[in-house]
């Protein structure tokens, strides 16, 4: 019944990154010539594109999983700990799932972040044609609006790597240094030092936990809401007993700079969303599209 049917050529959902790479990535599907047993071509379903629909079911079940399992601090980490291993000098690394990969996972920054990817496994399942990369990402924005954050702008798209392409370890700082290791790191990756200091506004979600960084409490009072209150609590002169401060966060009041943008968020909400929507988003895409369509910064 199916023994003519024409080559097809299949274009990936990640040829949507770069003309080169769409070239590269179409795969001629050939039939078998003789009358085959095989019933038809079986598309894996990963191959179709992402489509509007696909992202909104996936934000409807992100939603669901956090009203019942407010995980959405762990959320934000993964994601940045996929995307921040980007080089922005040979475009290694970067957001596209390596971090599910041994020896990437192993790595001790990224200790504990096997829950949050076991938790987003059902989704996945559910949905197998987003890729693991943008489901990382959105797990991650999706998880800031739900604690009350701004909506950072998505695209879908990202390709996943394969083992081949995990990166070394030491790419993601380490907490216990200051500015000048905070700068190697984030120069690296292409972001600047406005972005350093409102990224690490994120640590409004969250906390330390002993067993997986040897840190441990929130550095916020309500760590379930995505607010200014970081930048309000490494302000005070009277640190809270109860609130966690790294030498990483206290980097940020090393340089007259970033300790004034720490001030400008500490005092205005809206420009601390402002500007955390256009870091964000860059961060999510490190390493993923030709194009940015961010437009400052
Ligand atoms: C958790 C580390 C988002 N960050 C977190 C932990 C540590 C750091 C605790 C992990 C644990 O024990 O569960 C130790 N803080 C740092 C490091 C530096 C620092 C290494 C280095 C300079 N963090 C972050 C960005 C983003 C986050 C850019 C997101 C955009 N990290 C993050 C969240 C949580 C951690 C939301 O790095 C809470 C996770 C810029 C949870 O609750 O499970 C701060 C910056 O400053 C470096």
């Amino acid at each position: 019944m199916n023994a003519f049917v024409a080559p097809i050529a299949v274009l990936h959902a990640e040829s949507l990154c770069t003309p080169s790479t769409a070239l590269r990535r179409t795969t001629f599907v050939t039939p078998a010539r003789t009358q085959s047993r095989l019933p038809t071509v079986f598309l894996p379903a990963r191959r179709t594109p992402p489509t509007a629909s696909l992202e909104s079911d996936v934000r409807t079940a992100l939603n669901k999983l956090y009203d019942t399992t407010p995980c959405m601090p762990i959320m934000v980490r993964l994601a940045w700990h996929d995307a921040g291993t980007y080089k922005v000098a040979d475009g290694t690394g970067g957001a596209n799932a390596s971090i599910r990969y041994l020896p990437e996972k192993g790595h001790a920054a990224n200790n504990g972040l096997n829950i949050a990817m076991d938790l987003l496994e059902p989704i996945k399942a559910q949905f197998p044609a987003i890729s693991y990369a943008d489901l990382y990402q959105l797990a991650s924005v999706v998880g800031i609006e739900h604690s009350g954050g701004p909506k950072v702008p998505f695209r879908m798209g990202r390709t996943d790597a394969g083992e081949a392409d995990t990166t070394e370890d030491g790419r993601l700082p380490d907490a216990d240094k200051r500015m000048g290791h905070l700068r190697e790191v984030f120069y690296r990756m292409g972001l600047n030092d406005t972005e350093i200091t409102v990224l690490s506004g994120a640590h409004t979600l969250g906390r330390a936990h002993q067993d997986r960084s040897g840190f441990d409490g929130p550095w916020t009072k309500v760590p379930v809401v995505f607010d200014n209150s970081y930048f309000v609590e490494i302000l005070k002169d009277e640190p809270d007993p109860d609130l966690l401060r790294l030498s990483s966060d206290l980097a940020l009041l090393d340089i007259p700079e970033t300790k004034a943008l720490c001030e400008k968020y500490a005092n205005d909400q809206k420009a601390f969303f402002d500007d955390y929507i256009l870091a964000h988003q860059k961060l999510s895409e490190l390493g993923c599209f030709s194009t940015s369509n961010i437009s400052s910064s």
